[in-house]
C-alpha cells in the first residue's frame, strides 16, 4: 500500500514534477537521470506511472497503475477470466515509423482495494540493448515511455494509459 500511495501522490503532484524538473538540466550532460520516476493522472482518482533504475549492468523496468472503481467493481474484473492488464515498453518516436515497441512487461501484482480500485504492477529486468531505441550518429539518446492496457471483460471496453517519457542515453 506504501508503493500505491507513492504512485497516486507522484500523479497528483505531476504539475510540481514538472517545475522541479528545470534544475536537472543544468547537471553534466553525461550525468545519469536514473532512477526515475514519471507519473500521470487523470484527475478522477487514476494514476499509472513508469519507474526505470540501474540493477548491476542491466535495468529494472517497474510500472504501476491503480485505475479508480470500487472494490467490487475491481474484484469481478479480477475474477473474470483472462488478464485484464498489459504493459509494454515503446520508444518515442515521430520519424520514421512512428513509436517502437520494445518489450513487453510481465504482470507481478494484480489487486483491488477500497482506496485505489483495481491496482496492477508490472516488472521486468532488461540489458540496455532492450532500451536503446535510438542509437545512430548525432541521435543517440533514448526516449522510453509505458503503454499500459487495460481490457474491461465487464464493458468489453479497451483502454490505454501512456506514461510520460524518460530522456536517457541507454
Ligand atoms: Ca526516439
Ligand atoms: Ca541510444
Amino acid at each position: 500500500m506504501i508503493l500505491r500511495r507513492i504512485l497516486i501522490g507522484a500523479a497528483a503532484t505531476a504539475t510540481a514534477l514538472v517545475v522541479t524538473a528545470a534544475p536537472a538540466l543544468a547537471a553534466p550532460a553525461s550525468a545519469s537521470s536514473l532512477p526515475r520516476q514519471v507519473c500521470r493522472g487523470d484527475g478522477f482518482g487514476s494514476g499509472w506511472c513508469l519507474f526505470i533504475e540501474r540493477a548491476g549492468e542491466q535495468y529494472r523496468v517497474h510500472l504501476g497503475i491503480d485505475i479508480f472503481m470500487s472494490r467490487s467493481d475491481a474484484q469481478a474484473i479480477i475474477d473474470a477470466p483472462g488478464d485484464p492488464l498489459s504493459a509494454r515498453v515503446l520508444g518515442g518516436d515521430t520519424w520514421p515509423d512512428g513509436d517502437d515497441n520494445l518489450f513487453n512487461v510481465p504482470i507481478t501484482t494484480l489487486g483491488a482495494s477500497d482506496g485505489f480500485g483495481l491496482s496492477c504492477d508490472f516488472d521486468t529486468v532488461v540489458g540496455a540493448q532492450f532500451l536503446d531505441e535510438d542509437n545512430v550518429p548525432g541521435n543517440r539518446g533514448d526516449e522510453v515511455f509505458g503503454r499500459i492496457t487495460f481490457r474491461n471483460p465487464l464493458t468489453k471496453k479497451n483502454t490505454t494509459f501512456d506514461t510520460p517519457e524518460i530522456a536517457e542515453t541507454f
